[in-house]
C-alpha cells in the first residue's frame, strides 16, 4: 500500500504510537493521532514528534468525519482489537496494520522475533548481543522498549533486527513473517484481554502464521502448547527441552546443553558457566542459541557471549545487601507464572512483595510455589484482596496489606531481620499504580539504594 500524502490514523500515544507516527513522516504519509485519554496534551504529544511534520492529533473522542479520510489505522499495543471502536474501522473497511506490521513493512534484512509468556526480555536482548558480536547492523526493538517503527526506516539488507514481541502486537499483524520466530512457553497471562487460554495461544502462533519450510520457528517441547503447535506449523521447527533429550533440538542433559542435528550429538557447554541463574534461564539459552545459530552466528561466538551474559534489569536482578538483607528486583515477575520462577531462586527467608493490576490471573500455583520460603506477604493494589484469600486458602498467615508502595517498602524493611531477603516479584502488572513494571523496580531499588 502506498501512504505517501496519504491519512493513515495511529492510536494510542504512547512509545508506540510516536515511532508509528514518526515513521509515517519519513514515510511521506500523513499521521493523524489520537489517543481516548481526554487529558491527552495535544502539544506534549507534538513535541515528541519530529519538528515541522505534518500532523493532526485528536484526544478524547474522534469525529466520525476523521475516520472517512483515512486509509489505514495502526493501534499501538495497548489498542485491544476488539473494541467498539476498532469494530467500526473494520466496519469501514479501514485496513488494519498493528505497529509491528507498519514496523515489519518498511523494514529490510533480517528479522528474528520472539514471543512466549515469560523469558521474552532475556531471550530477546541475549540474541541481540550475540547478533552484535557478529553483524554490524543489529536493532534490538519491540516490546522490549524501542518500538520497531522507530527502526524500520534506518534498516538496510544487511541489518539484523532482533524483535521482542508480545500478544498485544501480534493481534493486529498480516504480512510479518521472521526469518526465525520463537515461543517460549505459554501459561495463562492477559486474559482480561484475550478472554480465554484458547485465543491467548492462537495470537501467540500467529508469530509464525505467515512463515514457510524456509523459515525456523524454535518452539518449547516441555510447554504442551507449544510442542503440540510444533506439529501444524508452516515453519521448520526447531525444539529445545530442559527434561529430555531429543533427536533433534536442543536438551540439557545432566549440567550439560546438547545439540542434535542430523544424528549428530554436540556438547555445546555446562550450565554452571552461565551466570544467569535458574531452569527458566537454561531454558531462555537454549532458545538464544538455536535462533542465533539459525541466524548464522558462529557457535563458538554464540557460547562464549552466553557465558559472559548478565540477567537483565528488574528479573530476579540482585539489588543490595542493607543490614544483612538481601533485596532483589523482580519487577517483572508480571504474572503468576513469572513470580513463581522469582520466589523459587531465593535461598533465604523471604519477605516478599505481591499484588497490583488485575489480569484476573489465578494465584494458586504461584501461592503453593512459596513452599515455606515467604516469612511475610506484602501486598499492595487491585489484586490485594483477591491474593490475600487465595494465600490465607493456602495456609499463609502472616499477610499484611499496604496502602501504597511506598508503605509496603517501609514494612518490608520493618519485617526482614538479618539472614532475610526482601523480594519485589508482584505477580501482577505494575499498571493503575506505575506507568510499567520499570518504574515500579526503579522505585524499589532506589528505596533499597537509600536505605
Ligand atoms: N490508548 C488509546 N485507546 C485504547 C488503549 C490505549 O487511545 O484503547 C492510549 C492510551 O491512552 C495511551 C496509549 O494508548 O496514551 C498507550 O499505548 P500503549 O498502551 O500501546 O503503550 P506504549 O507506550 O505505546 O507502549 C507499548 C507497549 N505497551 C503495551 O503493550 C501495553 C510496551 O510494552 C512496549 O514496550 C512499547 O509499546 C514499545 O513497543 C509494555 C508492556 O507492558 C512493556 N507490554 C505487555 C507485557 O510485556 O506484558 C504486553
Amino acid at each position: 500500500m502506498e501512504l505517501k500524502n496519504k491519512k493513515v490514523l495511529v492510536i494510542g500515544t504512547g512509545i508506540s504510537g510516536t515511532g508509528a507516527a514518526r515513521l509515517l513522516l519519513k514515510a511521506g504519509a500523513v499521521p493523524v493521532l489520537y489517543d481516548e485519554k481526554e487529558d491527552a496534551k495535544p502539544e506534549e504529544i507534538r513535541s515528541r514528534l519530529a519538528k515541522d511534520g505534518n500532523v493532526e492529533i485528536f484526544v478524547g473522542k474522534l469525529p466520525e468525519s476523521v475516520t472517512e479520510e483515512v486509509c489505514l489505522a495502526v493501534p499501538s499495543p495497548g489498542v485491544p482489537a476488539d473494541t467498539e471502536f476498532m469494530e467500526g474501522l473494520r466496519k469501514k473497511g479501514i485496513p488494519i496494520w498493528g505497529e509491528l506490521e507498519l514496523g515489519y513493512r518498511y523494514a529490510k534484512g533480517r528479522l528474528a522475533a520472539i514471543t512466549g509468556t515469560n523469558g521474552k526480555t532475556t531471550t530477546t536482548t541475549l540474541v541481540g548481543q550475540m547478533m552484535k558480536e557478529c553483524y554490524d547492523s543489529v536493532y534490538v526493538v519491540g516490546n522490549i522498549g524501542t518500538p520497531y517503527t522507530e527502526t524500520a526506516f534506518d534498516t538496510t539488507e544487511e541489518t539484523v533486527t532482533v524483535a521482542e514481541v508480545s500478544s498485544f502486537q501480534l493481534e493486529t499483524t498480516e504480512d510479518f513473517r521472521p526469518d526465525v520466530s520463537a515461543i517460549l512457553n505459554i501459561t495463562p497471562d492477559h486474559l482480561n484481554r484475550h478472554h480465554n487460554m484458547e485465543t491467548y495461544v492462537a495470537v501467540k502462533e500467529r508469530i509464525a502464521e505467515k512463515q514457510t519450510k524456509e523459515d525456523v520457528c524454535v518452539l518449547n517441547y516441555e510447554d504442551r502448547y507449544t510442542r503440540e503447535f510444533g506439529g501444524r506449523c508452516p515453519a521448520r521447527v526447531i525444539f529445545f527441552s530442559s527434561k529430555r533429550k531429543l533427536e533433534e533440538g536442543l536438551y540439557l542433559e545432566g549440567e550439560e546443553i546438547c545439540m542434535a542435528a542430523g544424528g549428530e550429538v554436540r556438547k555445546l557447554m555446562n550450565i554452571h558457566d552461565m551466570k544467569l541463574v535458574g531452569m527458566c534461564n537454561v531454558e531462555n539459552v537454549m532458545a538464544a542459541i538455536a535462533i542465533a545459530f539459525s541466524m548464522g552466528v558462529p557457535m563458538e561466538r554464540i557460547l562464549d557471549t552466553v557465558k559472559r551474559f548478565r540477567a537483565v534489569e528488574h528479573r530476579i536482578e540482585f539489588v543490595a545487601t542493607k543490614n544483612g538483607v538481601d533485596y532483589y528486583n523482580d519487577s517483572k515477575g508480571t504474572n503468576p507464572d513469572a513470580a513463581i520462577q522469582g520466589i523459587r531462586a531465593m535461598s533465604r527467608p523471604t519477605v516478599l512483595i505481591g499484588g497490583g493490576y488485575d489480569k484476573q490471573s489465578e494465584y494458586d500455583e504461584w501461592v503453593e510455589a512459596f513452599e515455606g520460603r515467604v516469612k511475610c506477604l506484602v501486598l499492595v493494589g487491585q489484586t490485594a484482596e483477591k491474593i490475600e484469600a487465595c494465600a490465607r486458602k493456602h495456609g499463609m498467615e502472616n499477610i499484611i496489606r499496604a496502602g501504597s508502595f511506598e508503605e509496603a517498602l517501609r514494612i518490608c524493611t520493618e519485617t526482614a531481620r538479618e539472614g532475610d531477603a526482601v523480594l519485589l516479584s508482584p505477580a501482577c502488572a505494575s499498571w493503575g499504580m506505575f506507568p510499567n513494571y520499570e518504574a515500579r523496580g526503579k522505585m524499589f531499588k532506589d528505596y533499597v539504594n537509600s536505605l
